[in-house]
């Protein structure tokens, strides 16, 4: 008998209000629509206990420090990985709203964190098949509404993390695929429905490879 083929493992970056969880949810759909199992994550989840420790950090009613805040994001991912394993050796593929990039670009926009120590928590979590990075630039993510209240919602922040965004794209060891986000929500959803069906085609002979390892 063959073996059952995998999911693949998506991943959406990009930033605040680039437009990752309306098409995270638009992208689910299609690959249901296709008859093909799909399965929304989103980190930080903020269900689990170590969730609820950076959600109560994010909406700024507790302070960590920035190491510590760093790893609990890490860990948060770590918690989660016997689940996406499991789901995608059932042949589900799973659509991720951010992911351990985030987690170093964020991180690495603070001041004196090197990259190379930001991603070392992550190193050995399961590797995205196809990491869809939503560009957009400042002015057009403004038109989409004002800031949030949550940490790290500011401009100049935001700016920082872009810059540390475009650095890690430049590695080649990641399939990275960049969209242009400025355009309608159909077009954008065309576009990633066309790079995820041919990743999932790509990845479900293949083993599950490991993240900068
Ligand atoms: P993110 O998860 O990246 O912060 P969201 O999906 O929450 O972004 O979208 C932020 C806002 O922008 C929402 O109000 C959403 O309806 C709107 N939006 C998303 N995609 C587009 C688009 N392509 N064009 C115009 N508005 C968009
Ligand atoms: P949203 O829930 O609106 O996406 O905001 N973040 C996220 C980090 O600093 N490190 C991480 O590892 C991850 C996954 C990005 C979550 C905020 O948390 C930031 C924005």
């Amino acid at each position: 008998m063959a073996a059952c083929k995998r999911g693949a493992l998506i991943v959406l970056e990009g930033v605040d209000r680039a437009g990752k969880t309306t098409q995270c949810t638009k992208l689910v759909e299609s690959f249901r629509e296709v008859g093909r199992a799909a399965h929304l994550l989103r980190f930080p989840d903020r269900t689990t206990t170590i969730g609820k420790l950076i959600s109560s950090y994010l909406e700024n009613k507790s302070d960590l420090e920035d190491h510590t805040v760093h790893l609990l994001f890490s860990a948060n991912r770590w918690e989660l990985v016997p689940l996406m394993k499991k789901k995608l050796e059932e042949g589900t593929t799973l659509i991720i709203d951010r992911y351990a990039f985030s987690g170093v670009a964020f991180t690495s926009a603070k001041p004196d964190f090197s990259i190379e120590w930001c991603k070392a928590p992550d190193v050995g979590l399961p590797k995205p098949d196809l990491v869809l990075y939503l560009r957009l630039s400042p002015a057009a993510a403004a038109q989409r509404g004002e800031f949030g209240t949550e940490r790290y919602e500011t401009s100049g922040f935001q700016q920082r993390v872009e810059g540390r965004f475009e650095q890690l794209m430049d590695e080649n060891s990641v399939n990275w695929q960049v969209v242009d986000a400025s355009q309608s929500i159909d077009e954008v959803h065309d576009n990633i429905k066309r790079l995820s069906l041919s990743a999932l085609t790509a990845a479900e002979d293949r083993p599950i490879a490991e993240l900068w390892r």
